[in-house]
């Protein structure tokens, strides 16, 4: 039995073409993909039936439900398994980001202390609708998030945080009152495009304001890229993972960058 198991392994495909990358599930090249989701129709075989259909449609060969549940009447949900056909050249991709070199929070009060000279003021909030603030405080409270502080707790940084659903208007309004050098604007909610229409309403209501130019402008959320920020007329975007220390470098440099014309 082991004679055969080590006889199998010895055959597996170990090739790694960057040019034509796929899912690794157990063994390189195999393809294999888990994926769930739900299809408006009540369970039963005919249910399982449509879900491996679609999934084949999805480029999906060998389409195996393992899992499904009726989650109201009409509605079945499905676990499946299956193997992509498809390749991706991963030497061509490029991904627009924010480039800056990454310092620790007491770099970044170093930095601002010695090249600024004085404190950066910086006001966030969940802006909008939007009620969710659990990203927004991640980034700025004192306590931080995964032992990472947030820029209430650096000491060259003067942060303000407004809490959530505050509108462009009331957001602006602050940012004049404050004479804010950075604002930071975290959107979760993606659903009809409502972050988009949010954040550009945000951009033409600085621009009437005449104070677009003289901010630095943020966005973060989960499905906010430096790409879509930077389309939308922001300074930065920041997605998931990010950190305090990876704003607050951004924006010391930028800072940095503007007010000695470098
Ligand atoms: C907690 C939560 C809630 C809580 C929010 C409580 C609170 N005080 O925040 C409550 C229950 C209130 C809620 C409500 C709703 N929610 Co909700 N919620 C979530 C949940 C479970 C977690 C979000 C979260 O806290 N993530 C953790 C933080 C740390 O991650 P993060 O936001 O990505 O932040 C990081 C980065 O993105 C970045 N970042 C974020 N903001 C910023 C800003 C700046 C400036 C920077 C630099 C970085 C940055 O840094 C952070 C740290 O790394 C998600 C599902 C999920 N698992 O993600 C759904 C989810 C976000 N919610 C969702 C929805 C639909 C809603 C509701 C509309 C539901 C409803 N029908 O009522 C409402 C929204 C109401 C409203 N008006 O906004 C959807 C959004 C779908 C979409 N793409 O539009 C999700 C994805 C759930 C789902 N799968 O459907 N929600």
């Amino acid at each position: 039995m082991s004679g055969l198991y080590s006889m199998e392994r010895k055959n597996f495909d170990k090739t790694l073409d960057l040019k034509a990358i796929k899912p690794y599930g157990d063994t390189m090249n195999d393809g294999k993909v888990q994926l769930s989701f739900t299809l408006p129709v009540k369970a039963g075989e005919e249910a399982v039936e449509a879900a491996k259909q679609l999934m084949k449609k999805m480029g999906l060969t060998n389409p195996q439900v393992v899992y499904w549940k009726e989650l109201t009447s009409g509605f079945t949900f499905f676990v499946a398994y299956g193997e992509c056909v498809h390749t991706v050249d991963y030497t061509a991709i490029k991904v627009p980001k924010v480039t800056v070199k990454k310092m620790s929070m007491q770099e970044i009060d170093t930095f601002i202390r010695e090249n600024i000279g004085r404190k950066i003021v910086v006001i966030g909030a969940s802006t909008g609708t939007d009620a969710h603030t659990v990203g927004i405080d991640a980034i700025m409270n004192m306590k931080g998030f995964a032992g990472h502080y947030g820029l209430e707790r650096y000491e060259m940084f003067e942060a303000y945080n407004l809490g959530s659903q505050v509108p462009n208007e009331e957001f602006v309004a602050k940012a004049v009152e404050l004479n804010a050098d950075a604002l930071l604007i975290s959107q979760t909610v993606t659903a009809k495009d409502a972050h988009i229409k949010n954040m550009t309403e945000l951009v033409e209501l600085l621009e009437a304001e005449g104070i677009r130019d003289r901010v630095i402008l943020i966005a973060g959320g989960a499905r906010i890229t430096h790409e879509l920020a930077k389309e939308l007329g922001y300074d930065a975007g920041f997605g998931p993972g990010t950190f305090a220390e990876d704003v607050a470098s951004f924006i010391a440099h930028e800072l940095y960058r503007r007010t000695k014309g470098e």
